[in-house]
């Protein structure tokens, strides 16, 4: 009602279009605690951070994390004073199933989600909800994870037990979140299960998580959708690419095709299949080293059928821009890089005007966004994108974000530009996070919440910071002015 008067002109600049939707999402590990509540089965998650301490930044876990297994009518009322039209979280596999086989499914676990989606539906608040945020039951690690081909299957028997269970009161499905991060950064001595076989183990990872996601789609596609009418597709990770120099031009093109194509080409292309370039490269570099085939596994014809065209929309994640050059002979170009740095011997930079975050892989950039959109559309066409993350990390000590509110307002800004100049289709926007919550690899040390949490209070109290209050605005009004120059002078 307070904002009613500010309501968006459907004329004015900085305005996005009535239809389209704010959101903010969370995932099921780094928020939910609970991890052995009652018969909930161990994910790749529990066992990493606990056999592993020393791999997260301050040495902490997700054991507790926003303890919202307990606290999720909390959650709740945090959305609905962000006036968000969907929530998107994600369900913890091993939750549901103990064993990661329907075998046996967890009455607990199955009542958890289901009573969060009731709560949410309750207040008008649309569930947006991601099947595989990265928390594998270990079971299924145990026989080989990603890179075993029959988990493609295994994928779908889960799939199947959540549309049974949600299917007829949720409309949007992700199956995936990031394949490059469960791929690229899980096989690269980073990110649970912390393997290291890049180049060949993430690539053995990518086919099959996109033959779990294809094979997921086609089963909604057939068995639900004519019942439901939702929609479906994956959400991928990806960073915009600047040449260093002029010189590294060719260079960065093959980038944005091992770290966006790799993972969209296969779906949303015409012809389907890797990205030729890319296929051919790996290929010729493969015979170089001595291997007998390439250690990107081809895809027979039927697997090109199966994924290309399954999708309903584009999820796409979003935070920042890399320069690209070549890497010096011996440089040390670090771990925790993924996006196939390592194969094409490159290393990722930022320009210095950029400013840098509490991540080590994000600087702010907010013209990369724009260019991200563009280069999407060129591709891929006209494909409705849903942006499902976007957000800024900072150490969370202030409640007073004023970096946080700008990183939003100046992103957004870039989308309407994208919208408006580009004509690119952006149907809906998601904030990275609803609140602080576990980091991976960086713990509790940087924070990406429109709220903050005390994790050291056992109530886990969640607070909001300046940016929930700039982006309730936004999502009530759709102007991303509205109440920016009020809130930037105004006292929390
Ligand atoms: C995404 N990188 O992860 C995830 O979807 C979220 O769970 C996470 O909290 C959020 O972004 C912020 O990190 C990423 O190294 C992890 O470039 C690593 C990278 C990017 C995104």
């Amino acid at each position: 009602l307070v904002y009613s008067a500010v309501l968006c002109v459907a004329a004015a600049e900085r305005c996005f279009p009535d239809g389209f939707k704010f959101g903010t999402a969370t995932a099921s590990y780094q928020i939910e605690g609970g991890w052995n509540a009652s018969d909930k089965g161990e994910s790749i998650w529990d066992r990493f951070v606990h056999s592993r301490p020393e791999a997260i930044g301050d040495r902490s876990n997700g054991d507790v994390a926003c303890d919202s297994y307990h606290k999720w009518r909390d959650d709740i009322q945090l959305l609905e004073d962000l006036n968000v039209d969907f929530y998107r979280f994600s369900i913890s596999w091993p939750r549901v199933l103990p064993t990661g086989f329907p075998n046996r499914v967890s009455e607990d676990g199955a009542r958890y989600y289901g009573d969060l989606i009731d709560g949410l539906l309750g207040n008008g608040i649309e569930p947006v909800v991601t099947l595989y945020h990265w928390d594998l039951p270990q079971p299924l690690q145990d026989l080989g994870g990603w890179t075993n081909p029959l988990i493609s299957e295994w994928f779908a028997d889960y799939a199947r037990v959540i549309y049974d269970l949600y299917g007829d009161r949720v409309n949007t499905w992700v199956t995936f979140n990031e394949p490059t991060a469960i791929c690229d950064i899980g096989y690269n001595d980073a990110l649970a299960p912390g393997l290291e076989s890049e180049g060949r183990g993430s690539y053995l990872c990518t086919k099959h998580v996109l033959l779990a996601h294809a094979k997921a789609y086609r089963l909604y596609e057939k068995e639900f959708k004519p019942k439901y009418q939702g929609q479906v597709s994956l959400t991928n990770h990806m960073m915009w690419f600047e040449p260093e120099t002029e010189a590294d031009t060719e260079l960065t093109e093959l980038v944005k095709a091992i770290s966006i194509d790799r993972y969209c080409y296969p779906i949303f292309s015409a012809t389907g299949g890797w990205p030729p370039a890319l296929e051919r490269y790996i290929a010729q570099k493969s015979a170089e080293e001595g291997e007998p085939r390439s250690r990107l596994p081809p895809f027979t014809q039927e697997e090109i059928q199966l994924i290309r065209g399954s999708y309903d929309y584009l999820g796409l994640n979003h935070y920042t821009t890399r320069t690209v050059r070549r890497a010096a002979a011996g440089e040390e170009i670090g771990t925790y890089l993924f996006e196939g740095v390592k194969e094409l011997g490159v290393t990722l930079g930022a320009r210095p005007e950029w400013p840098t975050t509490m991540s080590t892989w994000f600087t702010v950039y907010p013209p990369g966004f724009r260019a991200l959109l563009s280069y999407v559309k060129q591709q891929y066409g006209d494909v409705g994108i849903f942006i499902m993350e976007n957000g800024l990390s900072d150490s969370g000590t202030d409640l007073d974000d004023q970096p946080r509110v700008d990183y939003y307002r100046d992103y957004l800004e870039q989308v309407l530009l994208a919208m408006e100049e580009d004509g690119v289709q952006v149907v809906g926007y998601t904030a990275w996070s609803l609140m602080d919550n576990f980091e991976w690899m960086d713990g509790y040390q940087s924070r990406f919440g429109l709220h903050h949490v005390d994790f050291t209070s056992p109530s886990r109290t969640r607070t909001a910071r300046r940016s929930a209050k700039y982006y309730a605005a936004v999502a009530r009004t759709k102007d991303i002015d509205a109440k920016y120059e009020f809130d930037k002078m105004a006292e929390l």
